[in-house]
């Protein structure tokens, strides 16, 4: 038995007793003991966000809704470490219904459809199957939604939708061997704990393709950060799919189902869809176009060592540094400008943790008196190289342009 299981079994008392405070805090609405604000810089206005404590199992974080929790991670967090603290990583989920509470003896995992052995799996098995560990961004499909202009319906993230984890646990595809997958299966549905509050409300699930589905990344994690998850993020099991947004990472797994045809449920068919055109983009205002599910990232960058708007000192050059992501591959290279994007000067990259994870950079630039618009480019692996324009599409999914940090030299 190693650490992880050891305090897995110890903590399931402890993980009854959180329950409560989750559902104090979560249920009765009314948790975030104020006590301090913090800009987001939306160009929409309505930018100013609670910092709450409140939630069990996180440190504090910028409350978006209390109910289903919606909870963004600060910038300066990704400035400490390319890591993201499981108590400081961002929450969401779609429907109030959510766990409060999981037994660990009697949790079972089915997997079931289009299979020759339908399986309902405990955890104890779980833990005994080979283990995989992979760095890997889990990012909000509407992370960076409240930059959208003009603005869009949904969660006005700022930046902080995202975070990067060392998630342990095991390869879907062992588990779908063990339960044998018929031929003719053509995707796999993920459900969860979950509920709807409204009876009529689509359960949250969602599938990929079979194939994708056993391509020996896809994991079902248990551990993140050499910790279980915590009870907000998914506990006790979640999907993992590197490279992919996170509406796709389902959180309190207890479903898996082979599918022999494509998934037609809400979830699959009518949201989180992109237009199907080049980089997610439409004109603003949009409405008749052809979509697909969303998929893979792309790469961005962000400088995390200053605040937009923050007032410095005067000097010739300061240091700039933060973190880059390739998206569905690895990070190439980051480029940092103080002047609005005319010239750029190349940084230095840190270890290389995962080519799905966070990357850190850090440079040098110029510095004027007044405001300095500070932009971070990156290329990914694939030669892929983040655009100066932002886009646009109703669902406000798939921000990825060039972003710009506004530093003034006193
Ligand atoms: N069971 C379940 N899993 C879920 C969701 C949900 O509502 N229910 N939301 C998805 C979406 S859209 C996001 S952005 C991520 C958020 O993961 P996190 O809360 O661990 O940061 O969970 C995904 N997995
Ligand atoms: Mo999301």
């Amino acid at each position: 038995m190693n650490m992880l299981d050891a305090r897995m079994a110890a903590e399931t008392s402890r993980r009854r007793l959180l329950a409560a405070g989750v559902l104090g805090a979560v249920g009765a609405a009314v948790p975030a003991i104020a006590q301090r604000t913090v800009d987001l810089h939306l160009p929409g206005g309505n930018a100013e966000r609670t910092l709450t404590s409140a939630f069990p199992g996180k440190g504090s974080m910028i409350l978006q809704r209390t109910r289903p929790p919606l909870l963004e991670t600060p910038m300066e967090v990704f400035d400490r470490s390319i890591f993201t603290p499981n108590d400081r990583f961002f929450v969401r989920w779609h429907w109030a219904d959510i766990p409060t509470a999981v037994d660990v003896e009697t949790f079972r995992l089915r997997v079931g459809g289009h299979v020759t052995r339908p399986l309902s799996i405990g955890l104890a098995q779980l833990l005994r199957l080979p283990r995989v560990e992979i760095p890997a961004v889990n990012q909000c499909s509407g992370n960076s939604r409240g930059l959208f202009q003009p603005r869009v319906a949904g969660a006005q993230w700022g930046h902080g939708a995202m975070g990067n984890a060392k998630w342990l646990g095991v390869r879907l595809r062992d588990i779908l061997d063990l339960a044998g997958v018929k031929a003719g299966a053509v995707q796999v549905r993920f459900g969860a704990l979950d509920r709807p509050l409204t009876p009529d409300g689509p359960d949250f699930a969602k599938s990929l393709d079979i194939d994708h589905a056993r391509d020996g990344e896809v994991m079902i994690a248990f551990g993140m950060n050499g910790e279980q998850l915590p009870m907000l993020n998914g506990f006790p099991i979640r999907l993992v799919v590197p490279g992919w947004y996170s509406t796709y990472w389902i959180k309190a797994l207890n479903s898996i189902q082979v599918l022999p045809h494509a998934d037609d449920h809400y979830w699959m068919a009518k949201a989180y869809k992109i237009p199907a055109t080049p980089r997610a983009n439409v004109a603003p205002g949009s409405k008749d176009f052809p979509t697909i599910p969303i998929n893979r990232m792309i790469p961005r960058s962000w400088m995390t060592s200053l605040p937009d708007g923050q007032v410095v000192a005067w000097e010739p050059s300061i240091p700039v540094g933060g973190i880059a992501m390739g998206g569905d591959c690895g990070m190439a290279k980051v480029d940092v400008s103080s002047d609005g994007g005319r010239t750029w000067y190349r940084t230095a990259l840190g270890p290389d943790e995962g080519r799905y994870g966070f990357r850190r950079w850090d440079g040098r630039v110029p510095l004027r008196r007044g405001t300095n618009a500070i932009m971070t480019r990156c290329w990914n692996t694939r030669g892929v190289a983040q655009p100066a324009t932002p886009i646009w599409n109703p669902g406000g999914y798939m921000r990825g342009n060039i972003e710009t940090t506004h530093v003034v030299a006193a």
